[in-house]
């Protein structure tokens, strides 16, 4: 066993342990990552060995386990400052993750941490929506009372941040609309490149859990995987179509996604309907820190639930998780929906590169992302 070792669960539903991933990536101590997916047939023999809990998350310090999300923050705060430095300010805070170990039953209950799912079209109960509006009123407090010093909860990031990156990952899954200061919050939360680190993993996993999975329209952002490939290529041979004709540079990338784009170090992403791919994305390697963004379409019969817009913000964390400082894109001024989009996620207009036009007749824009 390595000297520290952290066990986590599933990294797309699995709450308690991205809190305890992200306090171990914030107190900067290092250590591997474990993983058992939950709830499998060999699962509750691999935690009655390894969890004295039989839960997960589990931060092993050589043949130490410290077990409970709670316990593990304690013990990383004793390495690195995760708490403000104020007695009676600390004291709040600890209050505010207290609550969220103990309570907000409702919310956890009805809307199940999802990493990669969308539900658009979500009812939220009426219990749950309460729970939401406390952490809402409590965000807002924070920030104001506690954090002028930086964009956190508390200023810096602290356990609180912690505590409450799973709440801000339900909200975007099951469609919460958010305002002002507690809408900035959740971006901050969002781009966390950790937070961001871990949603990587969970797009790239193939377990599903039946229970964490409400019924209702729903879909997922996955990974790459060989079988997707032909799903890259029709859709977006019917999208170039459409509008364009499909040029060698398309052919050469559409064919041939992994040798073209994830063997370089890119990336792509999919959005998926009851296992059918109805959109796709990807980020190409543009030089150190820089990716395009790319080969963004969602199937004609799925488009108004906003899934284009979801598939490119994954993209855009999935940069900031790749430690990115830059994503640019091209496209066409014909395409206002699109622009639109690309505008509202922050880029914006840069001369074209000399080699834009000979890669792709069709691009006459060029927009870029400072990813600050
Ligand atoms: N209070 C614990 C809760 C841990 C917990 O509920 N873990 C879940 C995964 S998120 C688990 O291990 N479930 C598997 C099981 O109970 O068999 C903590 O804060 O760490």
């Amino acid at each position: 066993m390595s000297p520290q070792m952290l066990l986590v669960g599933n990294a797309n539903y699995s709450s308690w342990s991205l809190r305890a991933w992200l306090a171990l990536a914030h107190s900067g101590v290092q250590a591997q990552l474990q993983r058992i997916p939950l709830y499998t047939p060999a699962s509750a023999a691999q935690l009655a060995q390894l969890s004295p809990s039989g839960q997960v998350p589990v931060l092993y310090v050589g043949n130490h386990p410290i077990y409970d999300s709670l316990a593990i923050g304690e013990y990383l705060a004793e390495q690195a400052p995760l708490w403000p430095t104020d007695p009676l300010v600390r004291a709040t805070a600890r209050s505010r993750v207290a609550e969220m170990h103990a309570g907000f039953q409702a919310l956890r209950h009805h809307l199940p941490m999802n990493g990669r799912s969308y539900y658009p079209d979500f009812a939220i109960p009426a219990a749950a929506q309460a729970d939401i509006d406390r952490i809402n009123t409590h965000w807002a407090q924070d920030r104001q009372t506690y954090g002028t010093d930086g964009p956190w909860l508390y200023g810096k990031w602290s356990l609180v941040d912690a505590f409450y990156a799973p709440v801000v990952l339900r909200l975007r899954s099951y469609g919460v609309p958010l305002e002002g200061a507690v809408q900035a919050y959740a971006h901050t939360v969002w781009n966390d490149p950790a937070l961001q680190r871990w949603l990587m993993m969970a797009y790239d996993e193939p377990e599903i859990i039946a229970q964490s999975e409400p019924s209702g329209f729903k879909y997922e952002i996955h990974g790459w995987r060989p079988a997707y490939q032909q799903a890259f290529y029709d859709l977006n041979a019917a999208w170039i179509k459409r509008y364009f004709t499909l040029e060698p540079e398309d052919e050469k990338m559409l064919s041939d996604p992994e040798g073209y784009i994830v063997r370089p170090g890119g990336r792509l992403l999919f959005a998926l309907v009851n296992g059918e791919v109805v959109g796709t994305c990807a980020l190409i390697p543009e030089g150190p820190g820089h990716y395009e963004l790319a080969k963004m379409t969602v199937a004609e019969a799925f488009e108004g639930h906003g899934i284009g817009r979801r598939l490119c913000e994954a993209a855009l964390g999935v940069a900031r998780g790749l430690g990115a400082t830059q994503v640019d894109l091209v496209s066409q001024r014909g395409l206002g929906r699109a622009l639109h989009v690309y505008q509202r996620l922050g880029f914006r207009e840069v001369p074209l590169t000399a080699i834009d036009r000979e890669r792709y007749q069709r691009c006459d824009i060029r927009m870029a992302l400072p990813l600050t």
